[in-house]
């Protein structure tokens, strides 16, 4: 989270950008984040701040919130499981804890993650590259949670209702952060509902006490500070289903933000740093909502696509290290582009897919370096 809060990490009042000095909640943001709005928070990791091994440091992992964000009483709290089930619940998180625990490694990204880049530029905030993170999160499985209210067979779709609100172009009234998956998916999308982000409690910045995480899926459709799931038996319309979150390419052809797209990213070397020239590392981490990574390419100055090594753990829904040494030998500016493919063959675009939101960015990266004559 940018805020520092509850991971113990030191204070340090400068991010990246000129951030202002304290988030919605009072809070200084960790170093290396760049906020790109305090009220409500957003920000995201710096590249160089990118560093790590499987996870991302908690006081590292992008913010992302539409509405302040709510406090809530845990003990007062509970979680309902309402509308067409036969047995509704009420958890509080005593009882959600009694519940047999999963924990996964799940790779977030934001639908805006790389808008930045969008010419002509986009509506939205203008993320550049930081709005991606993992986490090991910890909690119960969602289908569980279903099997024991007992869907009745007329529910079609499952409603996350979290507890922040407020005023939206287009929607009269104050409206909740709201997010829904048809039940199929709900039950085999392997979600979890979620107290715990890298063995500590979840931060308030993201969701305390308890959020959805859909592995695979574009972040919208892991709803934070979650106090409802209702099932339906029909589509739900909700402003953040149906007016946002959806591709729009020209009047007529639209379709829903679901997966992330396959994207590799460059930590190392960082953008406008100079190198000796000869050997260096070029080394990153990729990833694809829709399959595993098969491969991971990198390009020096537009040159022949190498093979990088995958290394490190491989989990399905977390992002995946990657490593390449080669030599760069041309005194001057070096290009180094990476490109990663899935197994599904799903690739990489060299430009930014434009749409009217700027969502699901995917296009090659590239770094520029200066190699010392
Ligand atoms: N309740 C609630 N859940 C939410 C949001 C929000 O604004 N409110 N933002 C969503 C979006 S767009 C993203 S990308 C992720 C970001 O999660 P993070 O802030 O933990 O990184 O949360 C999602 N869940
Ligand atoms: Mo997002």
């Amino acid at each position: 989270m940018c805020a520092w809060a509850a991971a113990g990490l030191p204070v340090l009042a400068q991010a990246a950008s000129a951030a202002p000095p304290q988030d919605d909640q009072g809070h200084a943001p960790a170093q290396g984040m760049v906020v790109h709005r305090a009220d409500p928070l957003n920000c995201e990791t710096s590249i160089p701040a990118l560093i790590g091994g499987v996870v991302m440091p908690t006081a590292r992992f992008y913010v992302r919130n539409h509405f302040r964000a709510p406090a809530i009483d845990a003990s007062a709290w509970r979680l309902e499981v309402t509308g067409l089930v036969e047995r509704p619940l009420a958890l509080g998180l005593h009882e959600l804890s009694r519940m047999p625990a999963e924990s996964r490694v799940v790779t977030l990204e934001c639908a805006g993650n790389g808008r930045y880049a969008l010419d002509p530029p986009a509506d939205g905030e203008p993320w550049r590259l930081g709005a991606v993170s993992t986490a090991e999160w910890t909690g119960v499985s969602l289908a569980e949670v279903l099997d024991q209210a007992r869907a009745l067979p007329a529910a079609r779709e499952v409603v996350f209702r979290g507890a922040d609100h407020g005023v939206v172009a287009g929607r009269p009234g104050e409206i909740h952060f709201e997010r829904s998956l048809a039940l199929d998916t709900a039950r085999d999308s392997q979600a979890l509902l979620a107290y715990s982000m890298n063995g500590e409690a979840l931060p308030l910045q993201h969701g305390y006490p308890l959020r959805l995480v859909v592995p695979g899926r574009y972040g919208v459709a892991s709803v934070k500070w979650l106090t409802t799931i209702k099932l339906a038996d029909r589509r739900f319309d909700g402003y953040f289903q149906t007016d946002t979150y959806w591709y729009e390419h020209d009047g007529n052809r639209r379709e829903p933000v679901t997966l992330q797209r396959v994207r590799a990213l460059v930590t190392d070397p960082g953008d406008g740093e100079e190198l000796p020239p000869g050997e260096t590392t070029v080394r990153g981490v990729a990833w694809s909502g829709t399959a595993p990574i098969a491969d991971v390419e990198v390009s020096i100055n537009h040159g022949p696509w190498q093979q990088a090594r995958l290394i490190g753990d491989h989990h399905r829904h977390g992002w995946q290290w990657w490593e390449l040494f080669t030599n760069l030998t041309q005194p001057g500016t070096n290009s180094i582009r990476a490109k990663a493919t899935d197994l599904t063959g799903h690739t990489q675009p060299a430009r930014p897919p434009w749409n009217r939101h700027g969502y699901g960015n995917n296009a090659m990266q590239e770094v520029l370096v200066q190699v010392a004559p």
